[in-house]
């Protein structure tokens, strides 16, 4: 991993430039109202969860190329989040995903997430896949299914998840169903909506009371005919009729092309039920690219919601959890999960830039230039020294993917590790 004076001679070596671009940053700020150790503290606040199925190589149906020095249990997932975590201050906590991370060996592994300053924030269920010693497949389906048995082990499993989740101290499952059809006819859309719901609800009851489920959405694969949670009003319904501690969750990648989805995060808002974000980038459908790299001005409307709706005491949404989802196919995982984490941190501090009061006059004016201009002026200020010094005051790096490289990490987990070393995952 990084020694503590690693860290200390990179950003010394970094000091100069990065003072003198802070400097004018925050002289910028302070001429338009803005306190900037304000917005610094608000970045340092802001903490993302990281998957640990996306720590080594993706790949697609048409291949995948190793990276070598992959994790290949959940010891070497938790290090190289702590890693992460170590480099920008800003990757406190790692979703899980069951069966691929089934926790063994509890209190070695509560304190190695002590040692490495992380917490669990959610574990994920998995019936998109038939694991060797399963009675019943889900090629048609889990909690939909028409057979109730295989309902049955759907619902054990998630309520599983939530057993091994306590015992990490986890208080979130989010469930995400690649249930669906792929030929017209193939499903009775209101009974399988029912099947699902009544599945659901039994997994709700099991939860204990302070646990939240997060219900994900997405409008296809891997069926291309139907899904039977296919838009965010479908996973609002089911929340509204589970319980209150039922919430969406809002994977940039499930939507389909040109979607307004800064608008449906400011209805979910509006109703209390926006649970939280798979964070990822894509251009086409679900591309699980790295944040903010293809789409940085939708991002960036997406937190201008957020800090609106967080900001104003009417809004009563409860706390959201900002977690990546991602995969990757060409990078270095670790290397496109810091970007990952600096577009997000990037596009909530544009947010915070937003003049809201000149913003909602010229609302109030109709005065559609202005009103877009104001958005602009936030999102065309270049907030990376103030992201940077965020990192630094928390012990982290200025720039963290600089220092990965110049420390070599990659080669010295491949000497570790092995060449051919590989996660499970996707
Ligand atoms: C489905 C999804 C879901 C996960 C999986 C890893 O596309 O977004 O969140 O379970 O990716
Ligand atoms: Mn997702």
């Amino acid at each position: 991993m990084i020694a503590p004076d690693q860290i200390l001679s990179h950003n010394q070596a970094q000091a100069p430039e990065h003072h003198t671009r802070l400097q004018y940053t925050e002289g910028v700020l302070e001429r338009k109202g803005f306190n900037p150790a304000q917005i610094i503290a608000q970045i340092r606040a802001f903490q993302i969860a990281i998957p640990s199925w996306a720590l080594g190589s993706g790949g697609t149906r048409f291949g995948r190329f190793s990276i070598g020095g992959e994790p290949s249990n959940l010891e070497e997932k938790i290090e190289d989040v702590g890693l992460i975590h170590q480099l920008n201050r800003s990757a406190n906590s790692i979703s899980l995903h069951i069966p691929w991370d089934i926790p063994k060996d509890v209190p070695a592994l509560k304190q190695l997430l002590h040692h490495h300053g992380l917490t669990i924030d959610s574990v994920n269920s998995n019936t998109f896949q038939d694991q060797k010693d399963q009675v019943h497949s889900y090629k048609f389906g889990s909690l939909c299914h028409t057979e109730a048995a295989v309902r049955q082990q759907a619902i054990t499993h998630n309520i599983q998840c939530v057993e091994y989740g306590k015992q990490l101290d986890s208080k979130t499952l989010t469930v995400w169903l690649a249930d669906g059809s792929n030929f017209p006819g193939q499903h009775h859309f209101r009974q399988a909506y029912q099947r699902t719901a009544e599945s659901l609800t039994a997994i709700y009851q099991a939860m204990p009371e302070d646990w939240t489920m997060l219900i994900e959405y997405k409008p296809y694969e891997p069926n291309f005919y139907s899904m039977i949670i296919p838009d965010w009003g479908t996973s609002y319904s089911f929340c509204q009729s589970i319980g209150k501690n039922a919430q969406v969750l809002v994977d940039l990648g499930h939507h389909l092309p040109n979607t307004n989805i800064e608008q449906i995060v400011s209805r979910l808002m509006h109703f209390g039920r926006l649970g939280g974000f798979h964070f990822n980038g894509s251009m086409y459908g679900d591309d699980d690219l790295t944040t903010g790299s293809i789409k940085p001005y939708q991002l960036f409307l997406i937190f201008h919601e957020l800090v609106d709706g967080m900001s104003d005491p009417e809004v009563k949404n409860p706390n959201i959890a900002w977690m990546i989802d991602a995969s990757h196919n060409t990078k270095d995982p670790i290397e496109d999960l810091l970007q990952s984490v600096n577009g997000i941190l990037s596009a909530y501090t544009r947010a915070l830039l937003v003049d809201r009061v000149a913003l909602s006059q010229a609302q109030e004016d109709n005065d559609v230039v202005k009103a877009e201009e104001i958005l602009r002026d936030a999102f065309l200020t270049d907030v990376r020294p103030l992201v940077a010094e965020a990192m630094r005051l928390a012990g982290g790096a200025i720039d963290p993917i600089a220092l990965f490289r110049s420390a070599q990490v990659r080669a010295g987990l491949i000497e570790k590790r092995g060449k051919f070393s590989t996660a499970t995952g996707l």
